[in-house]
C-alpha cells in the first residue's frame, strides 16, 4: 500500500501569535508534522515540549520539533508569524521597516532550503510583508497568501451574529481591504442566511443603522482595544491561521479573506490586500470579485493607495 502523504507546516516565530497557531493547529489534527522555529531558541524549544505533553489528548498524532530552515525543504507550508508586534498606541503600519527587514533574512533562509510549497503570513501589517514575501521568494503569486482580514471578517460575524442572534456561521458578510484602518465593511453583500442585513434593518425597528456602524467600528478597533487590555492578540488570529491551513492540506476551495494579490479585480494591479479568495491546495486558485457599490469602492480604492503608498519605497 502507498504510504500516506505527510503534511508538514513550518511555523516561524512563536510567539504568542505562532505557538497559539501552533497550539491550534495540534489540536484541531490538521498537521501530521509541526516545526517549530524562533530567535529565541529557547521560547521555541519550551514550545515544543509543552505542546509535546499535551499529545496524548491531541485528535491524532502530529509529530512536533524544533527546527531549523532546512526543514522547509520538505514543507508544505510556511506559516511567518515572526517579527516585531503592535505596542500599545502604534499602528500596523508601524511596524513597516522592522519587519521588512526581519522578513528578507527569513524568505531568504526559507528559500535557500529548496521549499517549494505555500507561504503563509500573519505578521503585521500583513498585506505589505505579504507583498514582500512574494517579492523575496520569488514563488508564483498564488503560493503566496496573507492572513488579509480573516480575522476582521471573522469579528464582524461574531459580533453580526450576536447582534441579530443567529449563529455566526449563518451570517455571510465580509470585510475586505487593508487589515488595518481603512479596512471596510461590504454591507451590500451582508447576509442573515439568505436576508440583506440592508433588508433586515429597514424591515424591523429593533434593529438600527448606527448599531451596524457600530458593529463596523468595533471590528475595526478590536485589536487597539485588546492590546490595551492584554497586550496582544492571538487566539482569534491562530483560528483563522488554522482555518487558511485546513482549505490548504485539505485541498477545501473554501472562500476565505485573505491577502491576494490583485491583478486587475476590483479595478486594482500589484497589490496584495485581503478579498474573498477560493484557498485550496495550490494556494490561492481565484480572487472572487463582488459588485462593489460606489462608496465600498472608493473605499477599497483608498486602502489600496494607501498600501502602494508605503510598498513605494520599498518595492518599484
Ligand atoms: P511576539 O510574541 O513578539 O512574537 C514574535 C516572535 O518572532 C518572537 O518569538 C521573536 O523571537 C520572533 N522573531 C523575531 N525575529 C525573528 C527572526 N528573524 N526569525 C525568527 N523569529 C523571529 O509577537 P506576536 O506573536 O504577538 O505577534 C506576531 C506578529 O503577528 C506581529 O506582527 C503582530 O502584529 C501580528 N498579528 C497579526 C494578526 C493578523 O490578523 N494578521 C493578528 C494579531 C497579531
Amino acid at each position: 500500500m502507498a504510504k500516506e502523504r505527510v503534511n508538514r507546516v513550518v511555523v516561524v516565530g512563536t510567539g504568542f501569535v505562532g505557538s497559539s497557531y501552533a497550539f491550534a493547529l495540534m489540536n484541531q489534527g490538521i498537521a501530521d508534522e509541526i516545526v517549530l522555529i524562533d530567535v529565541n531558541k529557547e521560547k521555541a524549544m519550551g514550545d515544543v515540549m509543552d505542546l509535546n505533553h499535551g499529545k496524548v489528548f491531541a485528535p491524532q498524532p502530529t509529530n512536533i520539533w524544533y527546527g531549523d530552515y532546512q526543514d522547509c525543504r520538505d514543507a508544505d507550508l510556511v506559516v511567518i508569524c515572526a517579527g516585531a508586534n503592535q505596542k500599545p498606541g502604534e499602528t500596523r503600519l508601524d511596524l513597516v521597516d522592522k519587519n521588512i527587514n526581519i522578513f528578507k533574512t527569513i524568505v531568504d533562509s526559507v528559500m535557500k532550503s529548496g521549499f517549494d510549497g505555500i507561504f503563509l503570513v500573519a505578521t503585521n501589517p500583513v498585506d505589505i510583508l505579504t507583498y514582500a514575501t512574494w517579492k523575496f521568494s520569488g514563488l508564483p503569486k498564488e503560493r503566496v497568501i496573507g492572513s488579509g482580514t480573516i480575522l476582521d471578517t471573522a469579528r464582524f460575524r461574531f459580533l453580526l451574529s450576536d447582534y441579530f442572534k443567529v449563529a455566526p456561521t449563518n451570517v455571510h458578510a465580509y470585510i475586505i481591504g487593508e487589515h488595518g484602518d481603512t479596512e471596510l465593511p461590504v454591507w451590500s453583500h451582508a447576509e442573515i442566511g439568505s436576508i440583506p442585513v440592508e433588508q433586515l434593518i429597514t424591515q424591523n425597528d429593533n434593529y438600527k443603522k448606527e448599531d451596524l456602524e457600530n458593529i463596523f467600528t468595533n471590528v475595526r478597533d478590536a485589536a487597539y482595544q485588546i492590546i490595551e487590555k492584554k497586550g496582544a492578540t492571538y487566539y482569534g488570529i491562530a483560528m483563522g491561521l488554522v482555518r487558511i491551513t485546513r482549505a490548504i492540506l485539505h485541498n477545501e476551495n473554501a472562500i476565505l479573506t485573505v491577502s491576494a494579490y490583485l491583478d486587475g479585480q476590483y479595478g486594482e494591479k500589484n497589490v496584495y490586500i485581503g478579498v474573498p479568495a477560493i484557498v485550496n491546495r495550490s494556494g490561492i486558485r481565484e480572487v472572487m470579485e463582488m459588485k462593489l457599490n460606489e462608496t465600498e469602492q472608493q473605499q477599497f480604492h483608498h486602502s489600496v493607495t494607501v498600501l502602494k503608498d508605503i510598498l513605494a519605497p520599498y518595492f518599484d
